[in-house]
């Protein structure tokens, strides 16, 4: 609707005044703007500060160290072991009692997770030790939240405990750094992080960041040359042909994370044992052990696969995975993220028929891949891991990328050393 005009004898003061209060509007306007600037720029602040607040320390976790005689418990030295039956059904039994105590409890929110460390004895009966995992808003509160972790645990013990006769008067909580904390979380071998989706080296796929915990790659003078496999915080296995031209331990280092160009980690090397009968250009025996200058802790993301028994078969057609920074093909270029395949096991002795490799596979090789060809390891793969999980998801390595007659071709697989058949050579040089 148009406005109606003022009569025009007041026309000559009315625009003055206009002017006047448009004046006063301006500067208000300024003012405000101003002052709304400040307050932007106050809130932003303020909400930065919560952000990186939030960043720094709510989600800094917060570990302990708690340890309890179990009164009902004889001490065994198979609890020495923390791979016996005895070690790891103790272990299950702490764990869910602890979970079960505090996620029916105020810190529900905050528990993470708890580990059994290690078994110790006094008089004769067991004392579990164990490591638990809390997220805190606060970093400055630990000791705080140490007395009402104690305050839950002293009503767990003297609650029901099922068939574990807890003696709650040996209860002791301590804080913990993170990094020896975390390094006794992952301490469990072929463990990871999270389960990882799908599955597609030559004909394989990019990695995730922390699915193939023990992964390594094997530089020389910094320039990747082999994969490698954590066993221990300080012992890889890998493949002897990696140092026919260079077995320096000098001139070598290990490094640790999905990408080549970016590692989360280096490492030294102090010694390289290769296997005694491994004579190039033969194929057998190619195995070697690379022990670390300094050992590496254990994180999400750095862990060791575990070891089989020497006397476990993985049967043919077995589901395994290839990993590593080799080829993507033969004569190819090499990825900077990590590559996986999955391939399945050949049986020695269709791997030993005239189309295949007519013969030359012996015991101590394993063959993986398919006789279609075009998923395979490849150049610069060597040494590096090919595993399998057992139904519990536990994942064990089965073979080292070894050899084969170039890459993904139609019947010519991959050829690995079999671990099972070094896994006693390994122990009398590891002890592991
Ligand atoms: C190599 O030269 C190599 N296709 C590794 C594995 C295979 C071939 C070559 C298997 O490191």
């Amino acid at each position: 609707m148009a406005k109606e005009q003022p009569p025009r004898r007041e026309q000559t003061w009315i625009p003055l005044r206009n002017r006047n209060e448009s004046n006063t509007k301006m500067k208000l306007t300024r003012c405000g703007k101003i002052t709304l600037g400040i307050t932007v720029m106050v809130i932003a602040a303020v909400i930065i500060g919560l952000i990186v607040h939030f960043i720094t320390y709510g989600q800094t976790p917060l570990y302990y160290h708690i340890s309890f005689k179990v009164n009902n418990i004889d001490y065994d030295s198979k609890f020495e072991k923390q791979y016996s039956q005895k070690y790891m059904d103790l272990n299950e039994k702490i764990v869910s009692l602890i979970n079960e105590t505090f996620h029916g409890s105020k810190l529900r929110r905050q528990y993470v997770r708890s580990h059994v460390v290690q078994v110790s004895q006094a008089k004769g009966k067991v004392i579990v030790h164990s490591v638990l995992k809390f997220t805190f808003c606060c970093k400055n509160k630990a000791a705080k939240c140490r007395d009402r972790i104690e305050t839950i645990l002293h009503q767990m013990l003297n609650g029901e405990t099922g068939c574990l006769h807890i003696d709650s008067s040996s209860l002791k909580v301590s804080e913990m750094e993170m990094p020896t904390a975390e390094n006794l979380l992952n301490i469990c071998c072929g463990h990871r992080r999270i389960t990882f989706s799908g599955n597609r080296i030559a004909g394989g796929m990019d990695a995730e960041v922390g699915e193939w915990p023990w992964q390594a790659s094997l530089r020389e003078n910094g320039v990747h040359r082999c994969g490698a496999t954590l066993i221990s915080n300080n012992w890889l296995v890998t493949a002897a042909h990696c140092f026919i031209k260079d077995s320096d331990p000098r001139q070598w280092s290990v490094s640790f994370g999905l990408l080549l160009n970016d590692p989360q980690l280096q490492r030294k090397i102090k010694n390289i044992i290769i296997h005694e009968d491994y004579h190039y250009p033969a194929h057998d025996n190619d195995i070697a052990l690379v022990k670390l200058a300094s050992p590496v802790l254990y994180t999400s993301n750095i862990r060791r696969v575990c070891l089989p028994e020497a006397n476990y078969t993985f049967p043919p057609n077995s589901d395994v995975v290839v990993t590593g920074w080799g080829t993507l093909k033969f004569d190819g270029t090499i990825p900077n993220i990590l590559q996986k395949a999955a391939v399945k096991i050949i049986d020695n002795k269709t791997c030993n028929k005239a189309e295949v490799y007519g013969g030359v596979i012996t015991p101590g090789m394993l063959c993986a891949g398919f006789l279609k060809g075009r998923v395979d390891a490849c150049q610069g793969d060597s040494g590096g891991p090919l595993v399998t999980a057992d139904s519990k998801g536990t994942w064990f390595l089965v073979g080292i990328v070894s050899w084969g007659n170039e890459c993904a071709l139609p019947n010519k697989p991959g050829v690995y050393t079999r671990v099972t058949y070094y896994r006693n050579w390994i122990m009398s040089k590891t002890g592991l």
